[in-house]
């Protein structure tokens, strides 16, 4: 059983966005409305979207003081997470960070769920979809079920990660110190790798993850992003996990 601990001060969401012009303006509005909070920070970490996603974000920012984007070039998705943490810790002197999917995927609705488990004491909640009561969407193709399943069974076995039921979901609540002790500003992984890098390190230092059961939508509207070139970084990372196991 976990200590409680006083609630996060400051919490910044850090959603990263490529191409979400149809979902970026819909998720700040219930984003903003759900935590109403003086304090919170919306953190966009958009790669120049060329469908016009951060133009959207700095006119939202100009309505709300508490909508921040950050830019920069496509460098993959891990490394926009990893700039959007950064972020966060250094420059807006978060308590609490919440990484989440812009494409409504990951409910806003579930973030205070999250948190909640922050406050009971957890350094990491992970929004788990293979925990009891989570759940995957039925319109999820047939082929993401399954590279979902196989990258976590590859995680929990080759890389360590066998505590956690959902290692590949990009839906977390995670303290900052956590974050800090992790040293999650300097992992060297550039794609969709950074979900179980980040887990990984989180472990090894001794953050205490749980897992909250939440349902993933299928996307409505946008594209995916994900590339052959991130399944081809998965696979390298968990061997480059499961060499460092055995030294
Ligand atoms: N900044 C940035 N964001 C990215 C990049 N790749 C993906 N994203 C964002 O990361 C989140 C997850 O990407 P998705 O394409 O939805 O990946 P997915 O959820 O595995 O795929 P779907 O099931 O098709 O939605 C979304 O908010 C994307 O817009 C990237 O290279 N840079
Ligand atoms: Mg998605």
């Amino acid at each position: 059983m976990l200590g409680a601990m006083s609630a996060p001060a400051r919490v910044c969401f850090v959603i990263p966005t490529c191409n979400e012009a149809s979902n970026v303006v819909p998720l700040l509005e219930q984003l903003t409305g759900l935590h109403p909070e003086e304090g919170t920070v919306f953190l966009i970490v958009d790669d120049e979207s060329p469908d016009g996603t951060g133009e959207l974000v700095r006119e939202f920012a100009a309505r709300d003081g508490r909508v921040r984007l950050l830019e920069g070039p496509r460098r993959g998705l891990g490394a926009a997470c990893r700039r959007g943490i950064a972020h966060a810790l250094d420059d807006i002197g978060a308590d609490a960070i919440v990484q989440m999917d812009a494409d409504f995927s990951h409910d806003p609705a579930d973030a205070r769920r999250l948190l909640a488990r922050l406050t009971e004491g957890a350094d990491v909640a992970i929004g788990s979809r293979y925990a009891a009561g989570g759940g995957v969407d039925e319109r999820w193709p047939a082929w993401r079920r399954l590279l979902s399943v196989a990258g976590n069974r590859l995680a929990q076995r080759l890389a360590g990660l066998g505590s956690v039921r959902d290692c590949t979901g990009g839906f977390r609540a995670m303290r900052a110190d956590a974050l800090r002790a992790a040293n999650a500003g300097r992992l060297p992984v550039r794609g969709y790798a950074w979900q179980i890098a980040l887990l990984h390190r989180l472990l090894r230092t001794g953050a205490r993850v749980v897992e909250e059961p939440v349902f993933f939508r299928e996307r409505e509207r946008g594209r995916t992003k994900l590339r052959a070139r991130d399944a081809i970084e998965f696979l390298y990372c968990v061997g480059r996990l499961r060499l460092a196991r055995r030294a």
